[in-house]
């Protein structure tokens, strides 16, 4: 296979000035004119051919300023050469078709249920024409589209509709027109039958925009929260960093079949319907909230991704990290409380913590700006998007919020219209920040884009009570990984308090500093070692380390059962208090696994301090739900060199069913407080509170399953019958579905009957069982009868990862057998889904990544499974590189 390295980049041959796309819209065989403005790059060159890539297409004509050309192909590549030696430019046409309805991969373009939709990012506009399909080559698009009027009525392409009318035959046309350029892989089309939410809005600047929400006949009126949620990104992204529409029109269409989860071409962003797509009866409050964060996600890519895109795909992250630093914090300004806010920031540590630092920690791990790849779209990783973000974050941290807001002006003075690097926008923010630690320590800063790998630091403190003093020591330390043998000392902001026994926060002044009591401060460690002296302190004092996950670090910390709880009572970071929760339970369950205990107790002092917050009338229900969740099983494997999935679970379970029984009339009066919400509103509060009775609902018929008792099951079947949202039927349901409860099996066959015209529905009926522990039977057996339901197939990505991922990924107990037979189901499904989606597969072969971590009798099985898929001889390139790399 070939590796593309980032150190090869060179700058286009040739720029391509405009696009005049003419498309024949047929599902069998469409036809595409591709008009070209084609200028050579003469600082690259003046006698370089003109490579053009393209995938399956078929092609028909190419013409030179009108004129028949002499081509060759080459690798997939139209090559052209006797071309222009000047930067005059000629006139390149190009004709040819593809066959949308056989496109299985939904990358080019595709039909699903009867339309017509497209996605290129990352390299799928090669799928549609042949093109310079790389971002730095930047074009004016103008499209026309022509398809038959009664099946396709609505026609859409980026940008502003010019002209529309009727042709003979029954089929009818429609022009549009972009005015901003942009490279191919932000091209969209959609056609088909559609209808729309439409709103107009008046920006802050007087100008009038047009929103659309495009769906199927029949999702209208499940178009309301999407809307809201644009309105409410441009008027944020406005208020917050002055950016505004720049569009007359903005749509969104939604598709049910597709890879990611939206995209946001210009103007026309596609969506996954499960991201757009909400009402009370059929989403949870967690939809809810991602159509929220994925919408203001792809807006805002209309500035940071769009505006100003990257030079090439190494540079991912320059967009992503920075959208989804913004889309954090849209989501947490709208969140509103600082609890809420709080909220929002642990469920995106916990992401990070779990999934990314695994990620950091297996055989794919990667530079934020990677150095190499095979097939860039392994490369949509949680490193490049939520790591990325981190380090986006720390900027912003580094030089404050009026800082970073001026960072990101500079950016655009500088760039707008550009294709550039992770470079480019580091030095912005610092450059906007001349005085700032990240401008002076910028160089080395950026060792967070190039280094792989998730730096540990170890904290240790030392009080002296003679001279008053508290001296923390702060080491860090980075492990090799794949092609990194060598690393050196990053730049980790740490956002830390100090606090005395009894809870008050205590001055943070260090030796040599004049008096100025501080409570709260960021230390920045920048050498592998450094210490921190603090003085008059009267007391030895709790530390409270990297508040608000100040870095993306694992730290490490002793911190005895007072201090735990001390944090978890009293400490001003919201954060930092769950940690405290978390670390405690860490604690308890490493020391069992350490121990070969799999029926460990939770000591008393823990349990009390819990009842404790459950029971606070001043903390929100939504930080109580966090607080009361123990760590995954996931994430006590990412703290494990050796991992038996098996001992872990049985660890887990244990726990949860002393936090059951020991809580019991506290879960009790939980429940009677916060099951009744009213009307539904998918705000933090009311959000917090049907989390928090979902979370009382399911210790409870967890409790009943060991006292017998039929009371808390019986509930939980009535509110699964009564609820009126989604959110309370589905926690009933997960409650006793998670209790292999009898009654469960009923209630999923009544789910199927009320649900199952709703495809999105379906797929958390099929993704709940996929991840429960087999109510009659084991896991996998279940799986595989789900395999044969009907509703399930392997082309729908969304049902493939509900059902097949939800078992690889989120049932480590049904996953993980000694015999294997998981992993043989895993590798049966990666080279079936293979041959229909190869992206899609490439995601599932990564359920693998953590083999080499695998106990014994787990290691060998999955080693098994996975030299039988490399032994494979139809392998895509996405799934080769993701085995190769698993076995290297
Ligand atoms: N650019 C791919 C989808 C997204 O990150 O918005
Ligand atoms: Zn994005």
């Amino acid at each position: 296979p070939h590796t593309i390295h980032r150190e090869d980049y060179l700058a286009p041959a040739f720029w391509i000035d405009t696009v005049e796309l003419t498309f024949d819209l047929d599902p069998a065989k469409t036809r595409v004119l591709n008009k070209m403005r084609v200028r050579r790059n003469t600082a690259v060159g003046t006698d370089l051919p003109l490579r053009l890539d393209g995938e399956d297409l078929n092609l028909a004509r190419v013409l030179v300023n009108g004129q028949g050309a002499t081509f060759k192909m080459d690798n997939g590549q139209l090559v052209l050469s006797n071309l222009p030696v000047d930067e005059s430019g000629f006139d390149l046409e190009i004709f040819t078709t593809c066959q949308p309805e056989k496109n299985t991969s939904l990358s080019g373009l595709y039909t699903s249920q009867g339309a017509f939709f497209t996605q290129c990012e990352a390299e799928g506009f090669r799928r549609i024409t042949y093109f310079l399909d790389r971002p730095d080559v930047m074009s004016i698009y103008s499209v026309t589209l022509r398809a038959d009027q009664a099946l396709y009525p609505v026609l859409l392409s980026n940008g502003n509709l010019v002209e529309e009318g009727a042709l003979e035959d029954g089929r009818h046309y429609a022009k549009w027109h972009d005015p901003f350029k942009k490279p191919s892989y932000l091209f969209a089309l959609v056609a088909g039958k559609l209808v729309a939410r439409e709103q107009r809005i008046i920006a802050r600047n007087g100008k009038e925009h047009l929103l659309q929400v495009y769906v199927r006949p029949g999702d209208l009126e499940k178009t309301e929260h999407a809307m809201q949620s644009l309105i409410a990104s441009i008027a944020w992204d406005e208020a917050r960093f002055g950016l505004h529409l720049d569009l007359d029109r903005f749509m969104i269409v939604a598709t049910s079949d597709f890879n990611m989860g939206a995209m946001e071409n210009k103007g026309l962003n596609i969506f996954n319907t499960k991201y757009v797509l909400a009402s009370q009866t059929t989403a949870t409050d967690v939809d809810f909230a991602n159509v929220e964060s994925v919408v203001g996600h792809e807006y805002f890519h209309n500035w940071t991704g769009n505006r100003i895109t990257c030079r090439d795909w190494f540079q991912l992250s320059l967009k992503e990290g920075l959208t989804v630093f913004r889309d954090q914090e849209f989501s947490m300004d709208m969140a509103g409380s600082d609890s809420a806010r709080a909220v929002k920031r642990i469920e995106d540590v916990r992401l990070l913590r779990t999934n990314q630092f695994a990620e950091d920690a297996g055989p794919m791990a990667h530079p934020v700006r990677p150095d190499s790849y095979q097939e860039i779209n392994n490369f949509y990783t949680l490193t490049i998007y939520e790591k990325g973000a981190e380090v986006v974050r720390m900027m912003h941290t580094l030089v404050g919020e009026a800082g970073f807001r001026k960072g990101i002006t500079l950016y655009f003075e500088r760039f707008d219209g550009q294709a550039v690097t992770c470079d480019d926008f580091a030095q912005a923010i610092a450059d906007a920040n001349p005085d700032s630690a990240l401008h002076k320590l910028l160089p080395q800063f950026k060792l967070w884009y190039s280094q792989a790998g998730t730096p540990h630091v170890q904290a240790t403190g030392l009080y002296d009570e003679m001279a008053q003093t508290y001296t923390l020591r702060l080491t860090q330390s980075l492990r090799p990984t794949p092609g990194q043998p060598d690393k050196q000392a990053a730049v980790i902001p740490v956002k830390l308090g100090l606090l005395t026994r009894s809870g008050q926060a205590l001055p943070l002044q260090l030796q040599g500093e004049a008096t100025e009591a501080q409570f709260e401060r960021t230390l920045v460690l920048s050498e592998a070692q450094q210490t921190f002296t603090f003085v008059n302190l009267a007391q030895a004092p709790v530390p409270s380390l990297l508040r608000g996950f100040s870095a993306p670090v694992v730290l490490h910390q002793q911190l005895d059962e007072e201090e735990l709880e001390v944090l978890l009572e009293h400490d001003s970071d919201p954060f930092n208090r769950w940690e405290a929760s978390q670390r405690w339970a860490q604690q308890i369950m490493l020391n069992a696994l350490r121990d070969g205990n799999d029926a460990p107790m939770l000591p008393e002092r823990y349990l009390a301090a819990l009842r404790k917050v459950l029971n606070d009338p001043l903390l929100d229900a939504a930080f109580k739900d966090l607080v009361l969740t123990l760590p995954t099983e996931g994430y006590i494997a990412e703290q494990l060199d050796v991992v038996n999935p098996q001992r872990i679970h049985a660890v887990r379970q244990t726990l949860l069913s002393q936090l059951a029984s020991a809580l019991k009339a506290d879960w009790q009066r939980v429940w009677e407080l916060h099951n009744d919400t009213g009307a539904y509103t998918p705000d933090a509060i009311s959000t917090g509170r049907r989390a928090l009775a979902g979370k009382a609902l399911a210790m409870l018929t967890l409790d009943a399953m060991h006292s017998g008792d039929s009371v808390w099951p019986g509930k939980a079947l009535q509110r699964f019958k009564d609820a009126s949202n989604m959110t309370d039927r589905f926690n009933a349901l997960a409650a006793l579905v998670s209790a292999r409860h009898p009654l469960a099996g009923n209630a999923l066959a009544l789910f199927y009957q009320l649900f199952k015209d709703n495809a999105l529905v379906l797929d958390k009926w099929f993704q709940l069982q996929a991840s429960a522990p087999g109510l009659q039977g084991d896991a996998l057996t279940k799986v595989q009868q789900l395999m044969q339901h009907p509703d399930f197939t392997l082309k729908n990505p969304n049902r493939a990862r509900s059902l097949i991922f939800g078992f690889t990924n989120a049932n480590p107990a049904g996953f993980h057998r000694a015999d294997g037979a998981g992993y043989q189901f895993w590798a049966d499904q990666v080279i079936a889904l293979d041959a229909i989606n190869a992206q899609t597969a490439a995601r599932l072969a990564r359920a693998m990544d953590a083999w080499r971590k695998l106990d014994a009798p787990f290691q060998a099985q999955a080693q098994t499974a996975l030299q039988r898929v490399a032994a494979h001889g139809k392998l895509s390139k996405d799934v080769r590189e993701i085995i190769e790399k698993s076995l290297a």
